[in-house]
């Protein structure tokens, strides 16, 4: 969040032309729609000064010289060539109508400006936030270990959103302003220049006024950003964390904590409305001193005959007209800032580099023979290895338990085989190819992993057991649940398989969630499966019956099993001991068992547990 206000980069333009993609023809319609809009708006005051001048005046005054008020000579030659003026006078409402027919082509493209834009700016956000959540997604594993969730989050949502609004608002009003002065300029220059610039005197000021204000202002502005974010940060943490606060007794605390960063959030958002009624105010005064000056001189020049009384209301609308875009041109330039500002933090996102497919991109059939040779691994920022010479080889179908402290590397061993992160040292065959070598999403979707805190998602149990597979047969989905022991359990919900688990359905116990997890690790039914301590708040019993189902399907599997259980870890094939990264020993459990070591210390310490517990207990 503090990035905010850093470095002001330059718009990356083809960041925003990939944003744009198949948004142009909306941009087109709504330049179009602009066009006609300020064209409508500019004719009409045109049209009642023309009824003034060239109608009605010469009705009334005999001799008055009818004027043109700056309707090209052509068009006042062919009304007067089909004797126009008496028949205008005789049907006057031909005028009104004239009005009424330019009013309506203005509210019509003013409707389809304002909509088109829309569709253009949602489109855009639609493009920016697939972009983006795409992008996330195929970022390496390590990139969220630097960023938090809660920065993510913001700049794929509010980000996303001042770009879109500066794009809805801001952008075709640039264009509008420009227009609109042209315009202007090129019409009162035809009737008077000395007049235009009694009617525009002011406007540079206006201007100047409104551009050292908001830059007067960006500081409040952002500090009022800032507060917000502050604020929504202590509720969301309050809420994430609403066990600890309860445990604790913590609401006071937090309740004076929010309360203090809600009444800074209001100060500061009072400040910025203060210095908006203060702005807004005086630029308003400023806006119709100007037009009271245009109006003045108008009235003089009309009495001395240099411009028409049909002219003169031209001037007073035009000048009338001018004001408001004027003013706005800072508050476009603060606002160009903000977005080109949320548009970098965008960018940041999208060009961090993806995962690399370094290797051959290979998608063989996998039998699962596994073999590390010296693999050496550290995170980016770790100063010592956390894992360090590790060789072992795994034959199919075989089951290999690991045990090892806490840290000591467990996690991360299995986490580079299915390439979440990359081994620093040595190699890690897979069927005798480097896993390097294989097409990643292809190695990732042969390897059924179930993580030491599995991940539910908030919808029912049968959407998140057949996730890798919606389509499976609910036969299937029964068949797994039944070897993760959880069929029983979730029959016995009142929804049976369609309760909605996490934030808005029921609240799964964590021996629970570790066998939905499981049930839905073997849909999969993947060549190797890795259990990363999967099986902790599960009892000791079921455990076992886990476990035995799973021998079934095992046997063509490579089985992974992290676990603290020498119950769990004596039927395995083999053993690895870790030890602060590095294998201190490896066999079965009977060669485990006669030597000394962490492995023995460990049984030893657990079979007297056992003894003295009974049979019933035996929690490790
Ligand atoms: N580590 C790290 N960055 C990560 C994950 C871990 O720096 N993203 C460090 C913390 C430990 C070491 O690496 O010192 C090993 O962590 P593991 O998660 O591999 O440890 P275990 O899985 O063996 O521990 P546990 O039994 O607690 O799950
Ligand atoms: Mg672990």
């Amino acid at each position: 969040m503090e990035e905010k206000k850093k470095k002001h980069k330059p718009i990356n333009r083809k960041l925003l032309r990939r944003f744009m993609k198949g948004t142009w023809g909306y941009f087109i319609i709504a330049a179009i729609a602009l066009i006609a809009a300020v064209l409508s708006a500019y004719i009409i005051p045109i049209i009642t000064s023309f009824t003034i001048d060239y109608v009605l005046i010469p009705y009334a005054e005999e001799g008055y010289k009818a004027g043109d008020s700056g309707v090209p000579g052509f068009i006042i030659n062919w009304i007067d060539s089909i004797g126009g003026r008496e028949f205008l006078i005789k049907h006057l409402y031909i005028m009104g109508i004239a009005l009424l027919l330019f009013t309506a082509v203005n509210a019509m493209s003013t409707f389809l400006r304002r909509s088109y834009i829309a569709y253009a700016g949602e489109s855009m956000a639609r493009n920016m936030r697939n972009d983006l959540y795409e992008h996330l997604a195929n970022l390496p594993f390590d990139y969220h270990k630097h960023v938090s969730t809660g920065d993510l989050v913001q700049r794929c949502t509010s980000d996303v959103d001042t770009v879109r609004r500066f794009i809805q608002n801001q952008l075709l009003e640039i264009a509008r302003t420009v227009l609109m002065v042209v315009c202007a300029a090129v019409i009162m220059l035809r009737m008077n220049p000395m007049l235009t610039l009694w009617s525009v005197i002011m406007m540079p000021f206006l201007a100047l006024s409104s551009f050292v204000y908001f830059k007067a202002v960006k500081d409040s502005f952002s500090d009022a950003d800032e507060a917000e974010g502050k604020l929504s940060a202590a509720l969301q943490e309050n809420l994430t964390g609403v066990r600890v606060v309860r445990a604790f007794g913590q609401q006071k605390r937090e309740l004076d904590n929010f309360t203090e960063k809600n009444a800074d959030f209001r100060k500061k958002n009072l400040r910025v409305n203060n210095l908006m009624a203060y702005y807004w105010s005086a630029s308003d005064a400023f806006g119709y001193m100007q037009i009271m000056l245009a109006l003045c001189v108008g009235v003089y020049y009309a009495i001395k005959g240099w411009i028409s009384v049909g002219e003169l209301l031209v001037f007073t609308s035009y000048t009338a007209m001018l004001t408001w875009p004027v003013r706005q041109l800072g508050r476009i330039l603060a606002d160009l800032g903000k977005a080109s500002v949320s548009l970098g933090r965008i960018d940041e996102i999208i060009s961090a580099p993806l995962e690399t497919e370094p290797g051959k991109a290979l998608t063989p059939p996998i039998t699962g023979d596994i073999e590390f040779r010296h693999v050496g691994f550290r995170y980016e920022d770790s100063v010592d290895p956390v894992l360090d010479d590790v060789s072992f080889t795994v034959k199919h179908g075989q089951t290999i338990a690991i045990l090892g402290s806490t840290g000591s590397g467990k996690t991360s061993l299995v986490q580079l085989i299915q390439r979440l992160y990359t081994a620093t040292e040595g190699e890690i065959l897979l069927d005798g190819v480097n896993i390097n070598d294989y097409e990643r999403h292809y190695l990732r979707r042969n390897i059924g992993i179930v993580l030491q805190e599995p991940f539910l998602y908030s919808r029912t149990i049968m959407e998140n057991i057949r996730i890798v597979d919606p389509d499976a047969p609910e036969e299937k989905v029964y068949e797994a649940a039944r070897i993760a022991s959880i069929h029983d359990v979730v029959k016995a919900f009142e929804n049976g398989y369609d309760t909605v688990v996490g934030e808005r359905g029921v609240t799964l116990s964590g021996g629970q969630k570790q066998r939905v997890a499981i049930a839905r690790m073997l849909m999969q039914e993947a060549p190797i499966i890795i259990l990363d301590d999967s099986m902790s708040a599960v009892d000791t019993e079921t455990d076992a019956a886990i476990r035995e189902a799973l021998s079934g399907r095992r046997q063509n599997c490579t089985t992974f099993i992290i676990s603290h259980r020498i119950t769990t870890l004596s039927t395995a094939d083999k053993i690895l001991v870790l030890e602060h990264g590095r294998l201190v020993q490896q066999g079965t459990h009977e060669e485990l068992i006669k030597v000394d070591g962490l492995y023995k210390r460990i049984a030893d310490i657990q079979n007297m547990l056992e003894g003295e517990l009974g049979s019933e207990g035996g929690e490790a």
